[in-house]
């Protein structure tokens, strides 16, 4: 059975009960930012090619309120095995901040130290329905929440541009949990909108939103529950191997290269660098195709574009592990299963299934019975970006 996606109304209730208790008022701001599922264009960001990513119904909230004074004060009620408070100055030039533990808190910090706007103390409670460490991007949306709370709480929202505030985020990922991530996540959740996936050209920054309001399709989220710890390690590597590879062709970006330059890849490159190069390729050219196959309705195209692509991220990339095999081999094994695969950057965490409406049940049902973990579900419908909320 599905899992339910608790109300963003249900989430602020928490939050703003657990802020009045902590602090003794309450709360005048609240900052809301969705996680993301990938459809397709996996490790293609930080290769400057094409992402197809829609925001989830699922959010972290950051309600709280500015305090006079220089002191920020965070508490969670995430899910997040450490501390659950944390105190810090607000950054000065004498006195910048500086990433530490706990870990969830960089991401805080790393948003308040790379904010446009004045830097000002705040009280602040954090919650969040989004999986934590299930490749949906919790991370970008604890900093792009934040973000949106600073901006409300000194009166800005809205005042810097969009793609400023998803590169600050960014930035935020880099210095602080020290994650070189690309820009899918952020922009993303800065910029989703409700029924529609969007399109991002990591290149020139541009993106366009394509519709998903079809009701007999629906888009099934499944976590397979597993985080290998192999990410922190692993991203970083396969950034740098595409980064060399493209310096070896006199390309800005594997974004330039072309199946020609495959061929002259073959003689060299390993075996390994290679192989990268060729999913990065192939999965630029999938993502365009993928997207203008979804405007057209043409989803037996685009499921089987996932499909590629998953075999390409778990043979090519190698960035897969045997529990999203798992969950994509069973969900393919269903009548009505368009295309499943992977989401995120790999080793656990989500697939993303595309699957007639009507077939859904069946499709949790045979999963969970293949699948030798526990496995959770989301049917999720493409959602806002960030906001405020009003409180
Ligand atoms: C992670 C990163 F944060 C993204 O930038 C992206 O590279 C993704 O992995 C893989 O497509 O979510």
């Amino acid at each position: 059975m599905a899992t339910d996606i608790p109300k963003v109304d249900d989430l602020l209730k928490t939050a703003c009960a657990a802020f009045e208790k902590r602090f003794g008022c309450k709360p005048e701001v609240a900052g809301c930012a969705p996680g993301r599922v990938n459809l397709i264009g996996e490790h293609t960001d930080y290769n400057e090619g094409f992402v197809f990513p829609m925001a989830l119904p699922q959010v972290t909230l950051v309600v709280g309120r500015k305090v006079d004074g220089g002191l920020c004060r965070v508490v969670t009620l995430a899910d997040i095995k450490e501390n659950k408070e944390v105190e810090f100055n607000v950054p000065t030039a004498a006195a910048p901040l500086q990433p530490g533990s706990p870990k969830w808190a960089n991401y805080v910090k790393g948003v308040v130290a790379n904010f446009k706007g004045d830097k000002v103390g705040f009280d602040a409670v954090i919650i969040t329905s989004v999986p934590i460490g299930g490749g949906v991007s919790s991370s970008a949306s604890i900093e792009v929440a934040t973000y949106t709370f600073l901006e409300g709480v000194t009166g800005t929202f809205g005042q810097v541009d969009k793609k400023e505030k998803a590169l600050a985020c960014q930035k935020a990922e880099h210095e602080f949990p020290g994650m070189p991530c690309g820009i899918m996540d952020q922009f993303i959740s800065v910029m989703g909108e409700k029924d529609n996936a969007l399109l991002i050209d990591c290149r020139s920054v541009e993106s366009r939103l394509v519709p998903m309001k079809d009701p007999s399709v629906a888009i099934l989220v499944t976590n397979s529950n597993v985080k290998h710890e192999l990410t922190g390690t692993e991203y970083p590597t396969r950034r740098r191997q595409c980064e060399l590879t493209a310096k070896l062709l006199n390309k800005k970006s594997l974004r330039e290269a072309t199946e020609e330059d495959l061929k002259e890849l073959k003689v060299k490159v390993d075996d390994e660098h290679f192989r990268r190069a060729r999913h990065v390729i192939g999965e630029i050219k999938r993502t365009e195709e993928a997207a203008t196959a979804l405007e057209s309705g043409d989803y037996d195209k685009f499921g089987k574009l996932m499909v590629e692509s998953h075999n390409a991220l778990r043979d090519d990339y190698e960035v897969s592990c045997p529990e999203l095999d798992q969950l994509v081999k069973a969900a393919m094994e269903v009548k009505g299963v368009y295309g499943s695969r992977m989401t995120g950057g790999g080793f656990g965490g989500c697939t993303v299934t595309l699957v007639k409406k009507d077939e859904v049940d069946k499709v949790m049902e045979h999963i969970q019975e293949c699948y030798k973990g526990t496995a959770t579900f989301y049917v999720c419908v493409a959602d806002n970006g960030a906001r405020l909320i009003n409180l």
